[in-house]
């Protein structure tokens, strides 16, 4: 008998012990599958490996670097443009389609979008409307028409090198087969050592927040299993117990990431937590079992945001380790983002978001940044992709700011502070 089996047979007999099945969950019968899985048995997932199309979604072009030397390619044709003009890839950045491209351009952050199909909350087309100018052109100036940031003095765009890197790989038809590869595609990108203890952050933009997961998981095949930290924004905790029989939701990927080994308990906090579909007192009690940090709304009503958010920047710095932010955005107040598939009343206020996002892209050590659960679907405002770019914008923003060594807490320009009158 395996590890893996020994474990399985011990949890079995110890479940119905600690987890009593509510009535409303349906019979306790053990079904046909869990069956197979206890005898050690592949779970069942009918797959036809004949059809031609079986792994298109994954399969990399032969000639994807054919005829051309390694980097960043730029397919704008001016030196710079209004965000109407031109070829849309995120802010209209070059683009990059290896990671020899991302060496040979010692590429700091690479931005791709991420899609898990199988999961309700995905196909939402939010990579391509991050893209789109449609609406929130402030953001999309680009080249020499590039702004500076006021509260930093800097264009981001300008002072780091940034890439769209595409989509990861997903399949259209299952998130089970997706997990594995976007791990691998994270993995590769994080992998890219640009200068010694330097290494490319991606950026993924999403789609479901079971990207947690995978997105997680393959910076710990870079960076180490237990020496990853994650700020996670979210109304919701994510680490539910349930999942109509699915292991990949995008309601319980921090309990796996917790239970797999791959994330201590200790080295996640979370921001935003609310409402009813957040987590019940079990779920409470699981967090503090388990030593998760948290600050949910509760406590920002009771404390005042100002204190909360100096303790969040507490909490990164008592960690410290590799810092991976992951941004659910129905964390917001729906009020700002109603593009989401959960929204909860009573969140975050952009101008809440924004200097805290600048801080830690700015203040810690951030390795990979996830910004998920964008639905331009749901969003007849166009608020959500406005706001969405906004938050992207300002960890490009902070992420200069350490560049360039403004890693002061709470650094502002200080002519937009004040005056001098
Ligand atoms: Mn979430």
């Amino acid at each position: 008998m395996n590890r893996k089996i020994l474990i399985m047979v011990i949890l079995a007999a110890l479940l119905p012990m600690s987890v009593p099945v509510p009535a409303y969950m349906g019979s306790a019968d053990t079904p046909d599958e869990v069956d197979r899985i206890d005898a050690g048995e592949e779970p069942i997932v009918r797959l036809n490996p004949d059809d031609p199309s079986y792994d298109v979604w994954k399969k990399i072009r032969d000639d994807i670097s054919e005829g051309r030397e390694p980097g960043p390619v730029n397919l704008q044709r001016y030196v710079g443009g209004m965000p109407w003009v031109g070829i849309p890839t995120f802010f209209h950045l070059p683009v990059a389609l290896t990671p020899e491209d991302l060496k040979a351009g010692k590429v700091e952050v690479a931005i791709f979008g991420a899609e898990l199909i199988g999961d309700p909350r995905a196909r939402t087309y939010a990579p391509q409307e991050m893209r789109n100018p449609h609406r929130s052109e402030v953001y999309h100036n680009w080249g020499a028409f590039e702004m500076p940031e006021l509260d930093s003095g800097l264009t981001a765009l300008q002072e780091l090198t940034v890439v769209d890197y595409g989509d990861a790989p997903t399949s259209p038809m299952s998130i089970e087969r997706s997990i594995d590869p976007v791990r691998e595609f994270v993995a590769s990108v994080a992998g890219v050592e640009i200068q010694p203890g330097k290494r490319t952050i991606p950026v993924i933009i999403g789609g479901g927040h079971a990207l947690m997961y995978p997105d997680a998981a393959g910076l710990t095949d870079v960076y180490g299993k237990g020496n990853l930290s994650i700020i996670h924004f979210d109304a919701h905790a994510d680490q539910a117990p349930v999942g109509f029989g699915h292991f990949y939701t995008h309601g319980n990927p921090v309990r796996h990431l917790v239970e797999d080994g791959l994330v201590k308990g200790e080295d996640i906090i979370q921001v935003g937590l609310r409402g009813p579909n957040s987590t019940d007192m079990s779920g409470v009690k699981w967090n503090r079992d388990n030593k998760l940090r948290y600050h949910m709304m509760a406590e920002v009503e009771a404390r005042g945001w100002k204190a909360v958010m100096d303790d969040i920047m507490d909490d990164v710095r008592k960690v410290n380790k590799p810092l991976f932010i992951s941004f659910d955005v129905d964390v917001i107040d729906p009020a700002f983002i109603p593009g989401t598939s959960t929204p909860e009343p009573g969140g975050m206020y952009m101008r809440e978001a924004l200097p805290l996002m600048r801080r830690l892209c700015a203040e810690s050590n951030v390795v990979g940044v996830e910004i998920v659960e964008i639905r331009p679907d749901s969003d007849p405002g166009y608020t959500t992709m406005l706001n969405s770019k906004a938050i992207l914008r300002q960890c490009l923003n902070g992420l200069a700011m350490r560049k360039k060594g403004l890693t002061e807490p709470g650094y502002l320009n200080p002519d937009i502070v004040d005056d001098g009158q």
